[in-house]
């Protein structure tokens, strides 16, 4: 198994849902977490529940995964302990909307591809490098289903997650000589905000996802996130697709009557 004591996690999204879960988990291995998100009052808060609980050192970043030069400006200037990081959970992401492919308004367009694509890119690309200098590391990536398969209304969501596993298939061949590792973990339902930001806030319309099943917790997809990154080095987790037990493709759900 391998050991993540005081080594370095870097996380996006860690303000919410599977991200902050993997804060959590990465904590009580042991491991440094370097969380961000655009919100900083909430990974300061993560940061601080972390510390408090664990004891974990803790770093809380403001990041926009969009902005590839805040990006950028962010990973060079970590304080030098921070620097070498170990694991990279990408994680930002999100849909917008539940419209035809050809009806999507190009503000949700741009926000699922400038975030699920292209900022997960970015942060790659800032670092990666790195990790290739010291022939260390591993890239977990937070797919989905959604990379897998494509269901009415998901039409532009569905093509940002399969550009994810396109991109993530060319990196594991990138690093390919290299003893940097590449996962994909691709969950399908999952109870976090993730609803809510869909449907810019509509509280009762996100619950009505999750209603009469047992949808995924966070903690399920950190747990898969967790066991991927602690696999001995010479073993490479490629992807772990994981749905609940009431989930048996993108839109058969058990639904028991209320
Ligand atoms: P949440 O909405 O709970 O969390 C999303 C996280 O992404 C938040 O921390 C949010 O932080 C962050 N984020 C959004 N936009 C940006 C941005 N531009 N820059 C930096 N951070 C950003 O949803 P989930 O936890 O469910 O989603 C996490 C990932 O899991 C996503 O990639 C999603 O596609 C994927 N996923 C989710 C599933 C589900 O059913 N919930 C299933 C399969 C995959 P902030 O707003 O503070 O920036
Ligand atoms: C999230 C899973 O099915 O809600 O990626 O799109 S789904």
């Amino acid at each position: 198994m391998y050991n993540l004591q005081n080594r370095i996690v870097f996380i996006t999204g860690a303000s919410s849902g599977i991200g902050k879960s993997c804060a959590r988990q990465f904590a009580q291995l042991g491991a440094h977490v370097v969380l961000t998100a655009r919100r900083k009052d909430r990974v300061q808060q993560v940061a601080k529940d972390l510390a408090s609980e664990f004891g974990t050192k803790t770093l809380a970043i403001q990041l926009d995964v969009t902005d590839r030069k805040s990006v950028f400006e962010a990973v060079e200037a970590l304080p030098p302990e921070w620097q070498e990081i170990d694991v990279l959970v990408n994680n930002a992401g999100k849909a917008l909307g539940l419209d035809k492919g050809y009806e999507t308004r190009i503000e949700h367009l741009e926000g699922m591809f400038e975030t699920n694509v292209k900022g997960l890119i970015h942060v790659t690309s800032a670092i990666v490098p790195g990790m290739v200098k010291r022939n260390r590391g591993h890239v977990i990536q937070i797919g989905s289903t959604a990379g897998h398969w494509v269901y009415p209304g998901g039409t532009v969501y569905c093509a940002s997650k399969h550009a994810v596993k396109a991109f993530n298939e060319g990196l594991k061949m990138d690093l390919h000589g290299t003893a940097v590792r590449v996962s994909s973990v691709d969950p399908g339902l999952v109870e976090t905000e993730f609803s809510l930001v869909r449907f810019e806030g509509d509280s009762e319309r996100a619950k009505t996802v999750y209603a009469n099943m047992t949808p995924l917790t966070p903690a399920d997809v950190a747990d898969a996130v967790s066991w991927c990154a602690t696999r001995a080095p010479h073993v490479n987790i490629s992807e772990i697709l994981l749905m609940c037990t009431d989930q048996s493709h993108a839109t058969m759900v058990n639904r028991r009557s209320s």
